[in-house]
């Protein structure tokens, strides 16, 4: 099999990530240049990883030894670099959001419709993660019945400085967004956020910490997703499916029990990259071998734009309190 050499956006914490897991564990990838605004985190990355680095992502993006594009720049940057890549015709792997308003995330469905072929993929990992699947094998298969409600929990032992309110939605309950609709197979028409106290460990006129996210969907089922990023114990994320036959859970990651000082104890996962390793190894590989026969997969530009639609409404949501309908606009 032919190696699709790739061209990488953005050379920060996570670039430097992608780097490293295509450089080291794709048989079928290798990552050809490298561009960052920030010059130092792509020469740094070139000299470990004898990449060239391109002047911006216009250069790499139209280099003749790139085959396909990452972005994994600055959230602010994704819309231009998916766009500019479907100008050029290259398939590009995008990490979430694809963009940071749904104006930009229309654009690039639409520019995507008009290329005539499928070319993005959204960085929505959770999707490739093993449990997920799982959950996702017996739904399909029926057994269950339909699905009811969902209950979600995502909790961090904690977050950055700069982490407010809103980034609660776009940044942390983006993925229970994306990945609800796919395990489930439906579309959201409203989303409510509730505020139960704040906890002393954050600073709530900046961050209100818990929250509680309600969506609803066409056919009527309920989603809860608790979003509580300074629990302090660890990173925790939980999802129970309630169907008419019977309940569904996503599994624990799974650590030995251990006997010591008169306690039986089991860890928990307590970062984020940690826990989700194995899916993002697996996304790539995906994305790697579709992109080299021709097709598309993984999360679509138009899951990024559903995401970056059901975001917007809790957005507006955490600021009424109101139950904000999601009305999706692309023809
Ligand atoms: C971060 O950006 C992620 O993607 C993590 O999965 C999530 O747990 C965290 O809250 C986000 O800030």
């Amino acid at each position: 099999m032919k190696q699709l050499k790739i061209g990488v956006i953005g050379a920060g914490a996570i670039g430097q990530e992608h780097i490293q897991r295509i450089q080291t564990k794709m048989a079928h990838g290798i990552v050809t240049a490298v561009c960052d605004i920030n010059s130092a985190n792509a020469q740094l990355m070139a000299q470990q990883w004898g990449l060239r680095v391109e002047p911006d992502m216009h250069a790499l993006i139209q280099a003749q030894d790139v085959d396909a594009v990452v972005v994994a720049c600055y959230d602010g940057a994704h819309a231009e670099a998916v766009l500019s890549c479907i100008a050029a015709g290259k398939p590009v792997f995008c990490e979430k959001p694809m963009a940071t308003t749904q104006e930009d995330c229309r654009k690039i469905v639409e520019a995507e419709l008009k290329s005539g072929k499928k070319l993005v993929q959204v960085g929505f990992q959770r999707r490739y993660d093993k449990g997920y699947l799982q959950l996702k094998e017996i739904l399909d298969k029926g057994e269950f019945g339909s699905p009811l409600l969902v209950h979600c929990a995502h909790r961090n032992a904690g977050v950055a400085d700069n982490y407010d309110t809103s980034y609660a939605v776009y940044s942390t309950a983006i993925h229970e967004i994306d990945a609800v609709h796919w395990l489930i197979d439906d579309e959201y028409v409203s989303a409510q956020v509730i505020m139960p106290a704040s906890t002393r460990h954050t600073r709530a006129d900046f961050l209100r910490d818990p929250q509680m996210m309600i969506l609803r969907t066409k056919k009527g089922v309920v989603i809860d997703i608790e979003v509580f990023v300074n629990c302090r114990y660890g990173y925790d994320i939980q999802c129970e499916i309630c169907c008419e036959d019977g309940i569904i859970k996503l599994p624990e990651p799974s650590f030995p029990t251990v006997r010591k000082s008169a306690m039986r104890t089991v860890a928990l996962e307590t970062d984020w990259k940690e826990r989700f390793i194995e899916a993002y190894d697996v996304e790539f590989d995906d994305w790697i071998s579709s992109t080299l026969r021709g097709e598309m997969n993984g999360p679509s530009a138009w899951d990024g734009y559903i995401a970056a639609v059901t975001a917007d409404a809790l957005v507006q949501s955490q600021k009424t309190r109101d139950i904000v309908e999601i009305v999706y606009t692309v023809s």
